[in-house]
Parts: C-alpha cells; structure tokens; sequence
C-alpha cells in the first residue's frame, strides 16, 4: 500500500465503477465521499448496502461506511482529488455527453487551488479537454491545463476503467491501467492516485490517446465477437457445427476466435465502437460493419423461434418457450442492453405461444415482459424445460449447468450459446 497523500477523494457518479472505486480507495483509508444524484442509492450506500450485483462488493461497502471511510451525498464536497465516473449514452449516432458536463459542472464550486480532476467515463476524444473548458469558464479564479500550458491550478486526466462486470474489484485493483494527463505533471499527478490501490502497470500518455484506448479496446472484442456471430449463421448454412469448428481452429497457436452468442449486450462493446464511427464515419468501416453484424444476431434468433414455433402451431399445439436468461451476459445481474432481453420481449409480443421465462438473478419479470399476459417467470428450470415444447439457450449462466441433456429429449432446442453442442 502507498502512503496516502490524496487524504480524501470525491467520486462522483455510484454506479457500477463509481462505488467499487470509492469503496476500494475507502479500503485503502482515503476518506470518500461518493456523490450521486439518486437519493435512493445515497440512503441506500449510508446503510452500508449495495444497489448492484458484484461479488463482494456488498462486504467492502458495508466495511467502508461503518468505519466511515465512505459517506454518500447528493451534492460534492471539498476534496483533493474528483473522479467522475457518470454515463455516457450513445443516442441517435451521437455521444450525450450531459452526465459528464452535469458533473464537471457540480464539482465547479467546490474545486480549488491544487486539486487534480479525472475522467473515468467512456467518452468520445476530445471530452476530457472540452471539460477542461467549461471548469474554466465556470472557475475563471483558477488556471485549468491545455495541451500547451503546463503551469495550471488545477490539474485533470483521463483515465478509463476497464474491469469486467463480475470480476470488477479483483480487476480494479490488477489491471493495467492508462492514464492520458492534459499536460505530463496532470498525468503525474492522476498516477498518484492510482497507485493507492493499482497494483498493475499505469501507463502514461497523452489525453486523447488514453481516451481513444478505451474505446479501441471494446472495438477489438466487438470486432472479434462479430466474426464468431458470422462464422454460427455461414456454419448453419453450411451445415456444420460451429461450436466445434471453433474448438478446432483454435488449437492453431495463432487463432482464438471468440464465441458466437444471442447479439452483443451490456453499455459498453455494444456502445463504444459507435464513439469511434461517430467521431470518423468515412474512415472506420469494419467497426461500424462489426456493429450492425453483433446488432443483427438477435433478430436471426427470432427468425428461429419463429420457424419453431410455426412447427409447432402446424400440428395444432399452442406452444409453451422457454427462453433461458435474461442478463446480457453469464452471471451479472445486468440487463442493459441485453440482447436475451430483447428476444424474450419481442417473442412476448408475438403473442404466439406461451412463454415461460427464467432468469435467477431477477425474482420478477423485468423489462416490458410484465406487461405481456402470455408470459410467466419460471423459477424451477427442471419442470419448465418438461412443460415447453421449445427450450432456447440465451445465457449461459452457471445456475443451468445442472440441467442434464436427457431433459431436453423431443425438445425443439435453440442453444445461442453452444451449450449442448
Ligand atoms: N460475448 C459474446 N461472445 C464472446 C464474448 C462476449 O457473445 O466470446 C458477449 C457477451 O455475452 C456480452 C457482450 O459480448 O453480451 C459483452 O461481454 P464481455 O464479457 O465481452 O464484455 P463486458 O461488456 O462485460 O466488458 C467489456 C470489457 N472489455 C473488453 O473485454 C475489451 C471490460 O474489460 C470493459 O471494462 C467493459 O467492457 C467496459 O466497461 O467498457
């Protein structure tokens, strides 16, 4: 551990990177204060609970706000050092950047001479020097940085998070981090933070690399996720199991080629690379051809649920489906941007059979899927997968390991996810 010279820290933005952040550097004795603008989830984190699934995460908050290490507000307080870990939605091909300026713009009164500023949020290049901007319009009393002026009051990086949902505080705490300052001495300065609980590498660079990193990284896997999409629907065509063609290919010292699934879910591979085809449409032509191939793959599932349940509805059955998770990815509770979600809710509103529904990590029907009267959430797998006619594997969570492939005998089985094959 370093000593701490950052004694407190502001965190604004508690969700799913804003809290594991606050509450390791609380774990760490750096007093937080954790700001978010639900007054729910601040009540909610003062009694030392947690709104978000992730391992662990539970136990360290508890831990940080009973030896009042961490205190959540509604509004930001006086500080060394801000982190600004709010949403960046990516609506009608453009980034809605509101969060961020929002947040820039409620640290505003509280910033002061000496303090360092840091960006966590996906953002597309040029954000973090655009906040820089407004700090400055909003504070003309303090020097804020520009890539040309190094001598500043204040100083403030980019540095974004790129933890895996499920393993976030193993990660956050391992992973190589990149750290792009406005100037060098922002950089030097965003380090020291980091190194109070990164035991990994922090690499330093310059502010829109660090921000264009983090958006070619998740446009790498989403690249990598549509080859494997493409390669399932040429194997159907081709009659061949892809699943083993991938097994097999990837005994190649030089290939690994990633898994086909129901269509690329979650806030951010499914976002991101939009950021990049935004900020250069002509140019970036695989990224935005990768999106649409990962965006398409739900309706090809659709298009397979329908041709069952016709089969089905052909010999005179009314027939009970039953989709398999829900999350848009094994074992989070995560339903943002779930592509499984989205295939249930659009079956629902078919109104062509029943839908028996299972996801553990939801008690109720989330999404629009309560509004439908052919639905019903199913909690015993084993006797719904014996009530439907067609069994469809959206995720693969570990709670389904159990269910035995004799189950499925005179099933119509859709597995998305390779599961059975
Ligand atoms: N998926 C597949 N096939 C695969 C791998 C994933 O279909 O072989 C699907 C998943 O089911 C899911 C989606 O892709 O729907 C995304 O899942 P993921 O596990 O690949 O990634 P995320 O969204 O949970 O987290 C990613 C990570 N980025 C990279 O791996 C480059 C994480 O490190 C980032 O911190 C995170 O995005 C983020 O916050 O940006």
């Amino acid at each position: 551990m370093s000593d701490v010279k950052l004694k407190a820290i502001c965190v604004v933005g508690l969700g799913y990177i804003g809290l594991p952040t606050a509450v390791v550097l609380a774990s760490r004795g750096v007093s937080i204060v954790g700001v978010d603008v639900s007054e729910a989830v601040v009540a909610k984190i003062n009694r030392g609970q947690v709104h978000i699934v992730e391992p662990d995460l539970d136990a360290v908050t508890a831990r940080a706000v009973q030896v009042g290490k961490l205190h959540a507000a509604t509004k930001p307080a006086p500080a060394d050092a801000f982190i600004i870990a709010v949403p960046t939605p990516f609506h009608d091909g453009k980034a809605d950047l509101s969060y961020v300026e929002a947040a820039a713009a409620s640290i505003a009164p509280v910033l002061k001479r000496g303090d360092l500023v840091v960006l966590e949020s996906t953002s597309p290049p040029g954000t973090t020097e655009r906040m820089a901007a407004q700090l400055a319009a909003l504070r003309p009393d303090l020097r804020m940085p520009t890539s040309d002026v190094e001598d500043c009051d204040v100083h403030i990086a980019y540095c974004p998070e790129r933890v895996l949902p499920g393993r976030v505080l193993v990660e956050l705490v391992e992973n190589d981090r990149v750290i792009g300052g406005i100037t060098v001495k922002c950089s030097a300065r965003a380090e020291e933070l980091y190194r109070i609980f990164c035991t990994g590498s922090l690499l330093k660079t310059n502010v829109r690399t660090a921000e264009m990193c983090k958006l070619t990284e998740n446009s790498f896997r989403d690249v990598g996720i549509a080859f494997a999409n493409e390669l399932s629907i040429v194997c159907d065509k081709l009659g061949i199991n892809v699943w083993e063609l991938i097994r097999l290919a990837n005994h190649h010292p030089r290939v690994n080629i990633l898994q086909p699934g129901p269509g690329v879910g979650g806030h951010c591979i499914a976002v991101d690379p939009w950021f990049i085809v935004e900020a250069a449409p002509q140019e970036s032509r695989l990224i935005r051809t990768a999106r649409e191939v990962n965006d398409g793959k739900p309706s090809y599932v659709l298009e397979k649920i329908k041709t069952a349940i016709a089969g089905a509805r052909s010999v005179g059955a009314y027939p009970k489906v039953l989709t398999l998770g829900l999350a848009f990815k094994p074992d989070v509770d995560d339903f943002r941007e779930s592509p499984a979600l989205e295939i249930a809710e659009e079956v629902a509103r078919w109104n062509l059979c029943e839908l028996l529904v299972s996801e553990p990590f939801a008690e109720l029907l989330p999404g629009k899927l309560a509004t439908h009267k052919n639905v019903r959430m199913v909690h015993d797998v084993a006797q719904a997968i014996a009530e439907a006619h067609i069994v469809v594997m959206l995720v693969n969570h570990r709670a389904y390991n159990e269910i035995a492939p004799a189950e499925l005998n005179g099933k119509v089985v859709i597995d998305t996810r390779g599961v059975w094959s």
